[in-house]
């Protein structure tokens, strides 16, 4: 791990002990959306407390849900659970995730992160033009409808691939696949896997967020995974769901152009 990443630099080192006074929290926002827009991700390494945490979230748009990661045995999903996690995206209605640590696993608990920024490169126009129709589920945002807890189930579908103007986003979730793609279909799947692998062999980020850091991450581009956690793990982060407003990605492409 370098230095690379770090965010946080400039506005917050200099009262850390109060990032909200004099403005700190709107200057963070530019260099997390810059960061973002350079990276990916955005690695805020000047200890922050979770109600700076949230309220840096809130600058970057609405948040949708916020929810406690720690190992809870009653609760179905991936994430209450000890096991590796395999590189996926979360809910591609929303833009941005981001994670606060409280505490960290005692042996790792690192975030693995591939950008997939520039998958526009890696295959030819034809690829694209396939990968943009193929279609992956993504859960039902409304929990009267989907609710793993509950036993409720609904899916809504997404496309791997969304040619934009300014950039290619990309959905995928190996599990969340669905059903009947035609072979040319099944040739481009197996291709972006291998994209992924390459990019995973070449280019992992590993982020181990130490109490008091945070991550966002822009969720249209870059895939989010990490490795097995201790069966009894006291790791706990805060997870935001950051829906943009059209008003502010439009802001944010301006400011990540200066
Ligand atoms: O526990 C983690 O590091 C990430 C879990 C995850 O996939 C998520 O929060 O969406
Ligand atoms: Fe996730």
């Amino acid at each position: 791990m370098n230095g690379r990443e770090s965010v946080g630099v400039s506005g917050l080192d200099t009262a850390p002990d109060n990032p909200g006074a004099g403005g700190d929290i709107g200057e963070l926002r530019v260099e997390i959306l810059a960061s973002l827009q350079k990276l990916g991700y955005a690695h805020i390494k000047t200890p922050l407390t979770a109600e700076d945490f949230d309220r840096t979230a809130q600058q970057l748009g609405d948040i949708t849900l916020r929810t406690n990661l720690t190992l809870t045995h009653n609760r179905s999903s991936i994430v209450y659970k000890p096991d590796e996690i395999t590189f996926h995206q979360d809910n591609p209605l929303m833009n941005i995730i981001g994670w606060y640590c409280v505490r960290q696993d005692e042996l790792d608990g690192s975030m693995l992160l591939i950008d997939a920024g520039d998958v526009a490169d890696y295959f030819t126009r034809r690829e694209l033009k396939i990968l943009s129709s193929i279609d992956v589920r993504y859960p039902d945002p409304d929990p009267d409808r989907h609710n793993p807890d509950r036993g409720l189930f609904a899916y809504l579908l997404w496309p791997l691939v969304t040619e934009k103007t300014a950039r290619t986003d990309v959905y995928y979730v190996p599990w969340l696949l669905a059903e009947g793609y035609d072979d040319e279909q099944q040739r481009a799947l197996e291709k972006f896997a291998a994209y992924l692998r390459v990019k995973e062999e070449s280019q992992l980020v590993a982020i181990r967020l130490s109490a008091g850091e945070s991550l966002f991450i822009d969720n249209n581009r870059v895939l989010h995974g990490r490795g097995p956690i201790q069966q009894d793990s006291k790791r706990f982060l805060k997870r935001v769901w950051i829906k943009q407003s059209e008003q502010s990605n439009a802001r944010a492409e301006g400011e990540g152009a200066r």
